[in-house]
């Protein structure tokens, strides 16, 4: 029934006006799925290779395209994705794109579901598990997301006591407003950075005491309490020897106490990339002082890749993995990952990446896998996308 008797793909437009791969899937009895990449700014070291628009579409079409039509069926994921390893033949995705290889993935996945009649989060993750992720909302951007603004790439708005997502997605829209607000009552002019969130001449210091009036301000009025994340994106601040922030240089010990010493004075409950991508022992040294308290997350230092959770695993290396399915180039090895991540009692996040479009599968994803957190944005039509995805699979499931 889910036989792929087509596989078409295109450069299509991203939310940075850059290209990227697009791929349609159709099976035998008529089902349809449609995957696009995303693509990232801050990419780590050890993700799969992203390859030009143009050359990755022209690779996979020699490569993959002839390996699946006619041969695999859409509905056996596992599959579809090991003809695609086979298909590239590297480890890394770097002869047919991991930018190819994730959108077939999807495309894939999304055609099962349409032969099946079933949701996309239903098909990849069995049933509904009664309970949707908690949406952090990116309200403050700089870093390699917006010049000029904040040496941390993300201040992120955490509502972890909304009940539901729908309340959760509401409230970091309230955030993301309120904080625009405070910023020109402190005479800025904010940008808006990749993300969509504010981007403007801040110390990281001062866009945390913005973030925690606004979501004080924000949690008073809708009565759950809205906590605070940061990603600091510390690779693109390291310069192989020493953090080099806009105000101080720190060698990796400081950065370490710098960031445990944030995440007490600003309570924060999540940090994402607090160290170097390599750095596994000083992951584990900060997880040691503050993983009790807050979710340390590793997203350069894991991409996505089960064998670097794994690694982390055994280091005591962070306590929560990002999940970006195109940093490991398939929707199975992003499973792979979760799974590696759940049996180490290890907190998988599913991540959009800064380059993004109006695909929704990350959505369906972190709802398949049942993971706490979906980090997506908090306004931007690319970003929206995925939360009203989460909204009406919530609405439709509850
Ligand atoms: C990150 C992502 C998404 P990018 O670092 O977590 O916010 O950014 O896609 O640029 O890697
Ligand atoms: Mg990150």
């Amino acid at each position: 029934m889910t036989l792929i008797t087509d596989v078409r793909l295109r450069r299509v437009l991203d939310s940075r006006g850059d290209a990227t791969v697009e791929a349609d899937v159709r099976t035998e009895s008529g089902g349809f799925g449609r995957g696009i990449a995303p693509s990232g700014a801050s990419t780590g070291e050890f993700e799969a290779v992203e390859l030009p628009p143009e050359e990755a579409v022209a690779a996979a079409r020699e490569h993959a395209v002839p390996r699946l039509v006619g041969e695999v069926h859409a509905g056996n994921q596992r599959e579809v994705d090991s003809v695609l390893r086979g298909a590239d033949g590297t480890e890394n995705f770097s002869e047919i794109g991991a930018n190819s290889a994730v959108a077939v993935s999807v495309a894939a996945a999304k055609a099962a579901a349409d032969v099946l009649g079933a949701p996309l989060f239903h098909h990849l993750g069995g049933t509904f598990r009664g309970e949707t992720p908690v949406p952090l909302g990116n309200v403050i951007g700089g870093g390699a997301h917006a010049a000029g603004s904040t040496d941390f790439q993300e201040f992120l708005a955490v509502p972890v006591g909304a009940p539901s997502a729908v309340d959760a997605a509401f409230a970091n829209a309230a955030v993301h407003e309120t904080v625009g607000d405070l910023l020109r009552e402190r005479g800025h002019d904010p940008n808006k950075g990749d993300e969509g969130a504010w981007a403007a001449p801040l110390s990281d210091a001062a866009a945390l005491e913005v973030l925690a009036e606004a979501t004080d301000r924000v949690a008073d009025e809708v009565g759950f309490e809205i906590g605070t994340g940061v990603d600091v994106a510390a690779t693109e601040l390291y310069d192989g020897e020493a953090y080099r922030h806009t105000d101080e240089v720190r060698l990796e010990a400081e950065q370490t106490e710098y960031v445990a010493d944030l995440v007490e004075e600003y309570d924060l409950v999540y940090v994402e990339d607090p160290l170097d991508e390599a750095d596994f022992e000083a992951y584990a040294e900060l997880t040691e002082r503050v993983g009790d308290r807050t979710v340390v997350c590793g997203d350069d230092l894991f991409v996505t890749d089960a064998d670097r959770v794994r690694r982390g695993v055994e280091a005591g290396a962070a306590n929560a993995v990002l999940v970006k399915p195109n940093q490991v180039g398939t929707l199975s090895g992003a499973v792979d990952a979760v799974d590696a991540a759940r049996e180490a009692g290890y907190t998988p996040v599913v991540s959009h990446r800064s380059g993004e479009t109006e695909d929704t599968t990350i959505a369906h994803l972190a709802v398949a896998v049942g993971a706490p957190y979906l980090k997506t944005g908090a306004v931007g039509g690319e970003r929206t996308a995925k939360l009203n995805e989460l909204i009406r699979i919530e609405a439709d499931a509850t």
